[in-house]
């Protein structure tokens, strides 16, 4: 078969089936095509994506100012290794930098790469400047965190589905409830080797989780207060997803560590960054840290084009007024449907809870429902279903999703 000829979605699955590991259940849609905030099935049936690959596609699909930053450096120079300087990484790690009001970052490919680099920044920081016992750092997390898919990651998680059969697990981390200070504080006080607390300023896959108003400006006091690093993740709520560049700006939190990917690139291209100031990424010498595509020429062009979007397209305003229409439309059907219990979110990061146990089917059922009505969602756990449009969505379009959520809601039958 020619690798391009054009397939069915039925030989497309097949293929998948066949040859590739079965680490994901998508739904059962082919897509082959995507622009701003719709995609094709191969079948040429158009959707409005309420997914984004996962808050990736902030700046919408195929991006044409990302597309053509991504096209014309690779036509320029791809690849160099950190062996050499190349002309665009500084002016990246600058433009990046000064965007996020930080000294110095770090260049890596993936989310869950970005958050091992913060954790060894953190550690090597409380080694050396903490004056911590070698190999006695203790970082704090919370519970029903997601931070990504690697075996130190995995072994600070609760989600037995990530986490089983992969010992064994990497120790030095503390884990507390998420969103409870008394918590944090307790861990604090009883443990002198803690060196970092590790945070989702909204707990995406554990069902975007929000937490209360002034938790993260009270947890970023309790680490200064005890000389912890503090350290949000902010791969998915990051790059405008909730109504500000970073979700930490609802309550004027710097961290001391940020982390970032996804719709750092909008999608188009795997990059992630760790960005501290010079006192923290100072521990960082020559042959401590580094990767293959890490900081490469197109990450940067890709990386300065999609935050340039952001900025010229007022992304940040446009998913804060989104969303609170989103959820002001929605809080209206609520009250009359039993299907639904609730709606929460920031911006345009937000999930209904389904009002039927996590073990059911129904969420999945409603996104095979919502899927025939022309709209891509995807349950996050169980019974709870995230919607999270890209940023670029106009009040018009997301009108029409709001109408078909709603009709897709008042028609289930479970
Ligand atoms: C999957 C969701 C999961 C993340 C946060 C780091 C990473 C992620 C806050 C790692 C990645 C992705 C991974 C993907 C599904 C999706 C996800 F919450 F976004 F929906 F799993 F929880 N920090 N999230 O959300 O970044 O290495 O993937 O680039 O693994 O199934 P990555």
């Amino acid at each position: 078969m020619a690798i391009l000829e054009q397939l069915t979605s039925q030989q497309a699955i097949d293929l998948e089936n066949k040859y590739g590991a079965h680490n994901y259940h998508p739904l059962p849609v082919v897509l082959s095509r995507g622009k701003g905030v719709y995609v094709w099935d191969v079948e040429e049936k158009r959707y409005y994506d309420f997914l984004s690959a996962y808050s990736a596609v902030n700046q919408g699909h195929c991006h044409p100012k990302i597309v053509k930053a991504m096209t014309d450096q690779a036509q320029r120079l791809t690849l160099t290794s950190r062996a050499f300087y190349n002309d665009m990484l500084g002016r990246y790690e600058k433009y990046v930098t000064e965007t996020f009001g930080f000294d110095k970052l770090l260049p890596m490919n993936t989310g869950a790469e970005a958050v091992e680099t913060a954790l060894k920044i953190c550690r090597k920081w409380a080694y050396e400047k903490k004056k911590i016992s070698e190999n006695e750092a203790q970082i704090i997390v919370c519970e029903n965190n997601f931070h990504g898919r690697t075996t130190t990651i995995i072994s600070f998680s609760n989600d037995p589905i990530a986490r089983k059969n992969f010992g064994p697990y990497t120790d030095g981390f503390i884990k507390i409830e998420y969103d409870n200070l008394e918590a944090l504080e307790a861990a604090l006080k009883s443990n002198k080797n803690v060196a970092g607390f590790l945070v989702e300023p909204i707990q995406g896959e554990a069902g975007v989780y929000v937490p209360t108003e002034g938790y993260l400006n009270k947890a970023k006091a309790l680490c200064e207060k005890y000389g912890v690093l503090f350290i949000a993740d902010e791969v998915q709520t990051g790059i405008a997803r909730t109504g500000k560049m970073l979700a930490v700006d609802h309550e004027n939190v710097k961290p001391d560590i940020l982390i970032l990917g996804k719709a750092l690139s909008g999608g188009a291209y795997p990059v992630s960054a760790v960005l501290a100031d010079d006192d923290v990424m100072g521990v960082i010498r020559p042959g401590n840290h580094g990767s293959t595509f890490g900081g490469n020429p197109i990450a940067a062009a890709v990386g300065m084009a999609a935050l340039e979007v952001v900025k010229e397209e007022n992304l940040a305003e446009n998913a804060f007024e989104l969303g609170e229409l989103f959820r002001s439309e929605l809080n209206k059907f609520i009250p009359t449907s039993d299907l639904v219990n609730s709606v929460r979110g920031k911006g345009l990061l937000n999930a209904i809870l389904v009002n039927d146990t996590e073990d059911s089917s129904t969420a999945w059922d409603i996104c095979l429902a919502l899927k025939e009505n022309g709209l891509l969602a995807k349950p996050t756990h169980g019974n709870i279903i995230r919607f999270a449009p890209p940023l670029v969505m106009n009040r018009e379009q997301l009108m029409d999703c709001v109408s078909i959520i709603i009709k897709t809601l008042s028609e289930f039958k479970k």
